[in-house]
């Protein structure tokens, strides 16, 4: 038997909203949609699914039956209906009919939306586009459309409305680190769930660091068998010491069936997962599976704190090479995506400098130093990946000794490494520290868990703008768009986690798709607000505290 849940009448909320349109006394119209579209022309009168209602697409695919049946799928979980979804072009009466159109004018990603009393049409060049106005429609349906189990009496009103929409920027992404904590694949695909309901296309998963390796490498077993376990953690904040440990063994990873199961589950919901194998900083916890790939030889433990350490993979050998080559060989098997993210940050050059190996490379290849040998390590592998028809992303420190001819840059020590990169003619992903680090606080700090220090309240994140102004309109086409981070060193439980990303990654997202001049500050906020009951059903946690910058910060 399925379970009956009574959602509460939810309390009469007049919210005016800037850019989208209007809340009005609930009960009658709300275009609380978050990011908020291009251009909504709110009418008259409301579309009501019933078990009668037809869904139809004018040419059923693999790929367009993943957003039509992600409607009547949910429609049928809360109401009980039978819904199912068929090929047809008719626009009669009854029916949510979709339309792949390739005159839609909606560009790769936007959609055309007309809800009228009797039918809802709806038009896009691409399926992505139909997915993305199927997540409007689930935001203009009641909150209990996103109960876990049927609603008793749910009303499956839409309310009227015209709708042109498409998105600002073609990379609209969150990121999420599993190395320093991991999360259970069920919060992950929440996650995931987050992005797709407002329209992100981009999963970065980094899933490789000094204090854990945690994705299964079958070639080399050891990576998890002893690199995805640490002995402890540190306690509290890791500034400098003394320092103070749990005694506790952490540790875990996902499997390659796990893996495959959370890239199918993003698949289905129009977003690619970017895989980050850290490379040649960052790589600890492998070392100590295979110490032979460093400098020193080790020995090495997993590392129990946080921070940046010495030991790096040997840019020296051949087998460090060979080996990195097997893992991605791995990885690119798993994850379909065009980008495979390699790191590339915080590498210090302590071993390399005094490495007989790395020295005889700098001399081999004619490098000036090290930063030189960084980037060859980094063309090198490009390299690969190019014959594998990938392309790589790496963070800004990739900019020293020389950029890897088609590398895209994340620019995460503020938006100079991207200004550069963009002057160079190359594609680049903003996520500033600044603004897009959801490990910072969002309050003061007294009020908070501890996070790793900063202050980034949701007005502050809304207010961020990713086009650089040093940049001619020739250069700007060069950035694609924009990323939240969320590094996990203090997010020991996925309930912490998920109140760190709520609801910034919402701002994020609206700044990624949403018109600059449409955005607004108190508009967002009183949508969010708005629909602070579907995030409630749908069970995430999130922050609830003071959402404006009321410390003023300005820089
Ligand atoms: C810097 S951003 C890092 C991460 C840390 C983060 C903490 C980047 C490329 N490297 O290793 O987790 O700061 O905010």
């Amino acid at each position: 038997m399925r379970k009956l849940i009574h959602i509460l009448a939810l309390p009469v909320l007049a919210l005016f909203t800037h850019c989208t349109g209007i809340d009005t006394p609930a009960g009658e119209k709300h275009y609380a949609i978050i990011p908020a579209p291009v251009s909504l022309t709110p009418a008259t009168g409301e579309f009501i699914f019933t078990p009668m209602t037809k869904i139809t697409v004018n040419e059923l695919t693999d790929e367009t039956r993943l957003a039509a049946d992600f409607l009547a799928g949910m429609v049928n979980r809360v109401s009980e209906f039978t819904l199912k979804v068929s090929e047809g072009s008719s626009t009669a009466g009854g029916r949510v009919a979709m339309f792949i159109d390739d005159s839609a004018g909606t560009g790769a990603e936007g959609y055309q939306m007309s809800v009228k009393r009797n039918k809802i049409i709806i038009k896009a060049e691409t399926a992505a586009g139909l997915f993305h106005a199927v997540q409007t429609i689930r935001q203009l349906l009641p909150h209990g459309i996103e109960s876990p189990a049927p609603v008793e009496n749910i009303r499956l009103a839409v309310p009227a409305c015209e709708i042109t929409d498409n998105p600002r920027f073609v990379y609209r992404g969150m990121h999420l680190d599993v190395a320093r904590h991991m999360f259970p694949v069920e919060y992950i695909k929440r996650y995931i769930d987050m992005l797709a309901l407002h329209k992100m296309n981009y999963f970065h998963w980094h899933l490789t660091e000094d204090q854990g390796w945690r994705i299964e490498i079958i070639k080399y077993p050891l990576l998890t068998e002893v690199g995805a376990f640490r002995k402890e953690t540190l306690i509290g904040h890791g500034g400098r010491p003394p320092f103070e440990f749990d005694g506790k063994p952490y540790g875990g990873y996902y499997t390659q069936d796990e893996v495959r199961d959370i890239v199918e589950y993003a698949r289905q919901r129009f977003i690619t997962v970017i895989p980050e194998i850290e490379m040649p900083g960052h790589s600890v916890a492998a070392l100590a599976a295979y110490p032979d790939l460093s400098c020193t030889g080790g020995p090495f433990e997993v590392v129990t704190r946080w921070g940046v350490f010495d030991d790096v993979f040997c840019a020296g050998k051949e087998e460090t090479f060979r080996f990195l080559q097997d893992v991605l060989d791995e990885v690119t098997e798993l994850f379909p995506s065009q980008y495979i993210h390699i790191g590339g940050d915080e590498c210090p050059k302590t071993r390399w400098k005094v490495c007989p190996d790395c020295q005889q490379r700098i001399k081999d290849e004619g490098l000036a130093d090290e930063h030189e040998l960084q980037s060859y390590f980094i063309k090198r592998m490009e390299n690969y990946l190019l014959t594998k028809n990938r392309r790589i992303i790496g963070w800004d420190e990739i900019l020293e000794g020389g950029l890897a001819p088609q590398a895209t840059v994340m620019s995460w020590r503020g938006i100079s490494g991207g200004i550069a990169a963009a002057k160079m003619g190359h594609d680049v992903i903003m996520t500033p520290g600044s603004h897009l680090y959801l490990d910072h606080y969002q309050t003061e700090p007294d009020g908070e868990p501890l996070a790793i220090g900063g202050y980034s309240p949701l007005e502050w994140v809304y207010s961020y703008e990713p086009i650089p102004q040093e940049l001619t309109s020739d250069e700007q086409k060069y950035i694609l768009g924009l990323q939240g981070n969320l590094w996990a060193e203090y997010l020991k439980t996925p309930d912490h986690m998920e109140y760190m990303a709520y609801p910034r990654m919402f701002a994020i997202a609206e700044t990624g798709w949403t018109p600059s001049a449409s955005k607004d500050f108190e508009g967002f906020l009183a949508r969010f607000l708005y629909q602070q009951p579907r995030y409630d059903l749908s069970g995430i946690n999130y922050f609830k505290g003071d959402y404006r910058n009321t410390r003023g910060r300005t820089r």
